[in-house]
């Protein structure tokens, strides 16, 4: 199904005179302040952020799984979802590939289909945790298995998937490894570790000049005891090693609980070491819950570490990548993307507010209150109306899950596809 602009602008001219007036208020109060509003807007316009292609059906956990109905059932489909997504928000532009669950049948139809939806290939992921149909089983690991044949099975699937996102425009190879151990005895940690980075280093020289790889860590699951590639510290000891196009991800998720992410994003940007997020949230492990539903401030600190590290020239913010991660299990995906999309943009645009000369002052004066007021004067703003504008200006909806109810789009996707329609995603 394909929104028509009419509705876009129906339904924001019902809602003009409300914005209009928090709007005004906002503006007139952040131009007093000495804030160029103009560039302020701009910044917000321009970040956008991809959606992988697994994250538009209900995921489930090993308990169960509840289809929401109407859900992709194929790669155009997907695009079809995400070509939506983009329409009501505007905060999204590309979708991130994962093979094999998204190899194209049709390679020009998929790349003009894409074209025409205004949305581009980001990050290919290569799939290694699960069989796919090889000979070799990932039962005991892929990179790192102390079976040669087993790592190359998965090398070469890994050169397979840059071969496919070459064809599509894609310039990343994002690599997660389930591989690790369940118990103590079980798997060599050290020789475990060579095999992975030795098959990182084939498929590295494999990709072409102009791709970055993507490393993510993640400290358990599917593995309990061990995991190789369990923190930033392991994933950027492999990336040195690689080259300067390996760098590393960040999934939210993937830490233990009270880590200081913003801190870890600091240092990765202190070595231009960040390759870019996969953004959710979680409050116990890797939950993969909406972006911003249960740690909102430690978003925004993500951010201000974010701004203040580009600003300062540690780290280019264009060399940064920006994805959803999510698993979306009692809500309607696509109601959960788009909440997950406003709260990221309400982050960066409440960690663009901070005064950072301020700020710096006060760090170096040692004026511990003052730095807290700073961050919290930010913080506890309400920027809903610079990010709605932000997207009205855009094209986007003023309330984008508004629209979308009002539309019936799930009852219409449950019409066009089925209530039973199963997309692939975990
Ligand atoms: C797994 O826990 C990681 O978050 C991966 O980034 C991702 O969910 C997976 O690669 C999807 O296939
Ligand atoms: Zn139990
Ligand atoms: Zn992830
Ligand atoms: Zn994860």
């Amino acid at each position: 199904m394909k929104l028509s602009l009419d509705k876009i602008s129906d339904h924001n001219s019902k809602l003009k005179l409300s914005h209009q007036d928090e709007w005004d208020f906002l503006s007139n109060k952040l131009s007093k302040e000495g804030v160029d509003v103009d560039e302020l807007i701009q910044k917000i316009k321009d970040f956008q952020i991809a959606v992988p292609s697994w994250a538009l059906g209900a995921g489930g956990t090993r308990f169960g799984r509840f289809g929401i109905g109407g859900e992709p059932r194929n790669l155009e489909e997907k695009l079809a979802d995400i070509g939506l997504l983009k329409d009501l928000t505007r905060k999204t532009d590309s979708v991130s590939l994962h093979i094999p669950w998204d190899i194209p049948s049709d390679y020009s139809a998929i790349k003009s289909l894409a074209s025409e939806l205004g949305i581009s290939f980001d990050a290919m992921n290569s799939n290694t945790f699960q069989d796919n149909g090889g000979s070799e089983t990932y039962k005991l690991g892929s990179l790192g298995n102390s079976k040669k044949a087993v790592r190359d099975q998965a090398v070469a699937h890994n050169i397979e998937v840059v071969e496919i996102g070459k064809k599509l425009g894609s310039k990343g190879l994002t690599v997660w490894l389930a591989d690790g151990s369940n118990f103590p005895g079980q798997s060599s940690l050290r020789s475990a570790l060579q095999w992975t980075q030795e098959s990182l280093t084939e498929i590295y020289k494999a990709m072409p000049d102009d791709w970055k790889m993507l490393l993510e860590y993640k400290p358990y699951e599917p593995n309990f005891y061990h995991t190789i590639i369990p923190d930033w510290g392991t994933s950027s000891l492999l990336c040195k090693s690689l080259g300067d196009r390996a760098k590393v991800l960040v999934d939210l998720g993937h830490h233990l609980p009270n880590t200081n992410i913003e801190q870890i994003v600091a240092t990765l940007m202190y070595q231009d070491m960040l390759a870019g997020f996969h953004f959710n949230d979680s409050k116990y492990g890797d939950d993969d819950l909406t972006t911003g539903s249960i740690k909102p401030y430690q978003l925004f600190l993500i951010f201000c570490e974010l701004i203040s590290g580009s600003e300062d020239g540690a780290q280019a913010w264009e060399s940064i990548s920006w994805m959803i991660d999510a698993s979306h299990n009692t809500k309607d995906p696509l109601e959960d993307l788009m909440q997950a999309l406003e709260m990221i943009s309400i982050s960066f645009a409440k960690a663009l507010l901070v005064d950072r000369r301020k700020l710096t002052t006060c760090q170096i004066e040692g004026d511990v209150v003052g730095a807290q007021e700073c961050l919290q004067e930010a913080f506890q703003r309400d920027v809903r109306p610079l990010v709605r504008e932000a997207r009205i200006q855009n094209g986007g909806a003023a309330d984008p899950i508004m629209l979308y109810r009002s539309l019936a789009v799930r009852k219409n996707l449950i019409s066009e596809r089925g209530a039973e329609s199963r997309s692939t995603g975990l």
